[in-house]
C-alpha cells in the first residue's frame, strides 16, 4: 500500500508572496508553483505517467523492489500516491483517460508538471502503437525537457505479453518511428519479479529493468544540476518577461504624457493666437469715435425705422457672432463642446462651454473691448476655456489611461521586487 497519498486540488492556491507577480503574469502560475516545489523539494522525484492499466504502479514497485503501490487488472490508482525509497520520492499517478470528468487526469498531470524531476512515460506493448493523445503528451514532455532539462524516459511495459520477439520488435520499432530520437526502454515487470524470486539472473537481465535502472541512476545524478538550471531559467524567464512588460508600459506612459503635453500646448497656443486675431478684428469694430450709438434707445416712432442705433447693434452683434463662431470651431477641433455632466442643466441648449464662458447677454462695444481687446479680458477667456479643455471627455480619458498605465508600471516594479534573487526561489 502507498506510504501516503496526496489529495491535492488540480490548481493549488499560490501563497501570498507570489501575488504581485501573478498580477502581472497570471499565466505563470504553473511556473511559480514549480518554484515553490523546488524550494521545498529534498529528494529527487520520479513520476510515472501513462494510460490506465499499462503497468505504471507495477513498474515503480519493481524499481523500488517493494510492493508499495496497489496493482490490479483494472483501473487501480485513482489518486496520487507517493513512496520514499532509496533517497528518491516515487510518485504513482492515476492513469490518464480513465475517468470522464478528468479529475484523475488532473491529479496525474499535476504530479508530472509540478512535482517531478524525472518522468517515466509508460505504454504497454500489447496496446500496439501510441495513440494521438499519448503522442501529444510525449511531445509536450519533450518540449518541456528541452526548456527545463527535466527528463522523460519512455518505457514500453508488459513486453512478455507479446506473442514472440518478432511481434514485440514490430511494435517497438513502430513506436520508435512515432517518437524519433527518444530512447525506448522495453521492460517486463513480471519477468523481473520472477527472475528475482527464482534467482534467475538471465531473466532479470532480459526484463529490461536493470538497463532502465542504469539510465534512471544517471538521470537521478543529474537532478541537482537540472534543478539549479530550472530555478534560474524560470526566474530568468519571468524577469525578462516582466522587463519587457515594464519597458512597454514605460514607453506607453511616456508617449501618453507627451500626447497630453502636446495637446495642452496646441490648445493653449492655438487659443492665444485665435484670441489675439479676434482682438485685432474687434479693434476696428470698437474703435469708432463718438458715443456707442447702440446704447441709444429707439423711440416709439422709430420702432420700424432703420436707426443709427439699430445699425450699430446689428454691426456689434455680427462681429460678436463671428468671434463666437471662430471660438466654437476651435473648441470643437480640440474636443471641447458639452459641459461636464455635473454642470449640465435641464435647458439643453445652455449646456455648452460657449454659453458657460461667454454668457447669453447682449454685448455692446464696451463689452467687446473688455473681452477681446484688453489683456485681462483675453486672459480670463483663455483660463476659462482651458478649464473646460481639461474637463473635456478626451482629456479625462487620456488622464485615465495615464493613471492606468502608471499603475501597471508600479505593479510591474512590485512584481520584479517580489521575484527572489537567482539562488533562492
Ligand atoms: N504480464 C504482465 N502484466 C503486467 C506487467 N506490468 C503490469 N502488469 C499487469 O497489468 C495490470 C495493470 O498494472 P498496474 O501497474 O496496476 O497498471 P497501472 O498503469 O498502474 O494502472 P492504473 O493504476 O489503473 O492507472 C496488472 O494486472 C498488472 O499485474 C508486465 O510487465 N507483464
Ligand atoms: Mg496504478
Amino acid at each position: 500500500m502507498p506510504d501516503a497519498s496526496l489529495r491535492q486540488p488540480a490548481t493549488p492556491a499560490l501563497p501570498a508572496r507570489w501575488r504581485d507577480v501573478l498580477c502581472v503574469l497570471p499565466h505563470r502560475d504553473g511556473d511559480l508553483a514549480r518554484l515553490d516545489e523546488l524550494a521545498a523539494a529534498d529528494a529527487p522525484v520520479v513520476t510515472v505517467i501513462g494510460k490506465y492499466n499499462h503497468g505504471k504502479s507495477r513498474l515503480l514497485n519493481e524499481l523500488m523492489r517493494r510492493d508499495a503501490f496497489a496493482v490490479a487488472d483494472r483501473r487501480q490508482t485513482i489518486q496520487l500516491a507517493e513512496c520514499r525509497h532509496a533517497g528518491v520520492r516515487w510518485l504513482d499517478a492515476p492513469g490518464l483517460d480513465a475517468d470522464v470528468a478528468g479529475e484523475d487526469d488532473r491529479h496525474a498531470l499535476r504530479a508530472v508538471w509540478l512535482s517531478s524531476d524525472i518522468r517515466l512515460f509508460v505504454h504497454a506493448a500489447r496496446e500496439g502503437e501510441l495513440d494521438a493523445a499519448e503522442r501529444a503528451l510525449i511531445e509536450t514532455l519533450h518540449a518541456d525537457s528541452e526548456r527545463t532539462g527535466r527528463e522523460t524516459l519512455i518505457v514500453v511495459t508488459q513486453a512478455d505479453q507479446m506473442e514472440d520477439d518478432n511481434a514485440l520488435g514490430r511494435v517497438v520499432s513502430a513506436i520508435a518511428d512515432q517518437v524519433p530520437g527518444a530512447g525506448l526502454h522495453v521492460v517486463s515487470s513480471t519477468r523481473h519479479r520472477r527472475g528475482l524470486e527464482e534467482g534467475k539472473t538471465l531473466l532479470v537481465q532480459r526484463s529490461g529493468i536493470p538497463e532502465l535502472e542504469r539510465t534512471l541512476a544517471d538521470a537521478l545524478a543529474r537532478v541537482p544540476a537540472v534543478r539549479a538550471h530550472e530555478i534560474s531559467l524560470l526566474l530568468g524567464e519571468m524577469r525578462a518577461e516582466l522587463g519587457s512588460v515594464r519597458r512597454a508600459a514605460a514607453e506607453t506612459l511616456a508617449s501618453l504624457r507627451q500626447q497630453q503635453e502636446a495637446q495642452r500646448h496646441a490648445f493653449d497656443d492655438g487659443l492665444k493666437a485665435l484670441l489675439a486675431s479676434i482682438g485685432r478684428d474687434m479693434e476696428e469694430v470698437v474703435a469708432l469715435p463718438g458715443p456707442d450709438l447702440a446704447l441709444v434707445a429707439d423711440t416709439g416712432r422709430e420702432r420700424y425705422a432703420k436707426t443709427a442705433a439699430k445699425l450699430e447693434r446689428a454691426r456689434i452683434q455680427v462681429a460678436y457672432s463671428r468671434a463666437c463662431i471662430r471660438l466654437d470651431g476651435f473648441l470643437a477641433g480640440h474636443g471641447v463642446s458639452g459641459l461636464p455632466q455635473e454642470q449640465q442643466t435641464a435647458a439643453g441648449s445652455l449646456n455648452t462651454v460657449m454659453v458657460a464662458v461667454m454668457g447669453v447677454s447682449v454685448k455692446f462695444r464696451a463689452d467687446l473691448r473688455r473681452m477681446f481687446c484688453e489683456a485681462p479680458g483675453r486672459a480670463r477667456l483663455q483660463a476659462a476655456f482651458a478649464h473646460y479643455f481639461e474637463l473635456s471627455r478626451s482629456q479625462a480619458e487620456l488622464r485615465d489611461r495615464i493613471t492606468e498605465t502608471a499603475a501597471a508600471l508600479d505593479a510591474t516594479d512590485r512584481a520584479l521586487a517580489a521575484l527572489p534573487p537567482d539562488a533562492a526561489p
